[in-house]
């Protein structure tokens, strides 16, 4: 019987693939656990454990314990707060994987979870379309950790048997709980400023375009991933995955069409550097091939979606 453990599962993705995960196996099949003290109001409906990723025996006696089948690790620094902190991030990034990878050579868990990002990609890399095999040269410290973590997936899978399966995520666009410190975390803060005041500064300028993703369509693809015959998984670093792309400019045009005042000034701080080196958009054509994916929500849906549903109480 599958048992899933999910590490980091109080933050932006967590909240929304414990939910997902529940609804498909069941309540106590899930467990979230997550630095943070209290379980999130969304996740009441099911089991909580407080547990730090980086703490090897606590985190290894609980997945023998509890006979966990599964472990999607989510904890991590994003790109903007990584750069305020790059020792602490390249620790919890790197050290929080090999605790579950090494379980998992050790026979204990039959697959494993793990996010990668458009940022291991870099100002050398081919920013149109970019390739699933293409040039990487990172140059924060996220994206050369999520590299890394790429390689040593690859190799556990490769020299061990490691069933770990990898998506690069693109900027993640959600409502139910709020981004953790990414620099495409403005894509989520302009629907809460556009509810709030009707209008936007943004900390990117107006033609950086970026990689995106709806949560729905982000969630679907990780239990498509994780669901898919462990043969047509050719990809054991991380695939390249495409939702939709935009620039700052061309997302507010699409709210003032429902919005016809809102307004976006551009006052781009550090984050601009990060995104400069970024994609603009995505070739996701092994994972279409391998295990079937297919994007559903585009810019125009996105914004519908969003404007419907934020609510501006989760700021307070
Ligand atoms: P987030 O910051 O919203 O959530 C991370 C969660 O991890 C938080 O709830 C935090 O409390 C928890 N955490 C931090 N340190 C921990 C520790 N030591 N032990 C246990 N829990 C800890 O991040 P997210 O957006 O949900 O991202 C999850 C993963 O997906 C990360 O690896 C991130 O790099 C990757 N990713 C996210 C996006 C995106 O747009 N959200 C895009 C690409 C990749
Ligand atoms: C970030 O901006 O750091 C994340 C990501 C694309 O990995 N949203």
């Amino acid at each position: 019987m599958r048992k899933i453990l999910v590490i980091g599962a109080g933050g932006q993705i967590g909240t929304e693939l414990v939910m997902r995960l529940r609804e498909k196996i069941g309540n106590d099949q899930v467990i979230a656990a997550d630095l943070k003290d209290d379980c999130p109001e969304a996740l009441f409906n099911g089991p909580y454990r407080k547990m730090d990723a980086l703490d090897r025996d606590d985190v290894r006696s609980y997945i023998i314990d509890e006979k966990i089948t599964e472990v999607y690790l989510l904890a991590a620094l994003l790109s903007a707060t990584a750069e305020n902190n790059p020792a602490f991030a390249w620790k919890l990034n790197m050290e929080g994987l090999f605790i579950i990878l090494d379980l998992a050579k050790e026979g204990y868990l039959d697959k494993i979870f793990w996010p990668s990002s458009i940022a291991v990609f870099g100002p050398t890399t081919p920013q149109v379309n970019t390739p699933q095999l293409t040039i990487m040269e990172p140059t924060t410290v996220y994206g050369i950790s999520k590299q890394a973590g790429e390689r040593w997936c690859e190799y556990y899978h490769d020299q061990y048997g490691v069933d770990v399966r990898s998506i690069r995520y693109p900027g993640l666009i959600s409502y139910t709980s709020l981004p953790g410190g990414g620099t495409t975390d403005y894509a989520v803060d302009i629907f809460y400023q556009a509810k709030l005041q009707n209008k936007f500064t943004c900390f990117l300028s107006e033609n950086t375009r970026l990689p995106m993703m709806y949560m729905e369509d982000a969630i679907r693809a990780t239990l498509e991933l994780m669901e898919a015959p462990k043969e047509s998984i050719k990809v054991r670093s991380s695939y390249n995955l495409s939702g939709c792309n935009f620039t700052p400019k061309e997302i507010a045009s699409e709210i003032v069409k429902h919005q016809p005042d809102f307004q976006i000034s551009y006052d781009p701080d550090f984050r601009q550097k990060i995104a400069d080196t970024w994609p603009g958009s995505i070739d996701d054509s092994p994972a279409r091939k391998d295990w079937g994916w297919k994007e559903e929500v585009d810019l125009k849906e996105l914004v519908r979606l969003m404007l419907f549903n934020v609510n501006v109480e989760l700021l307070t």
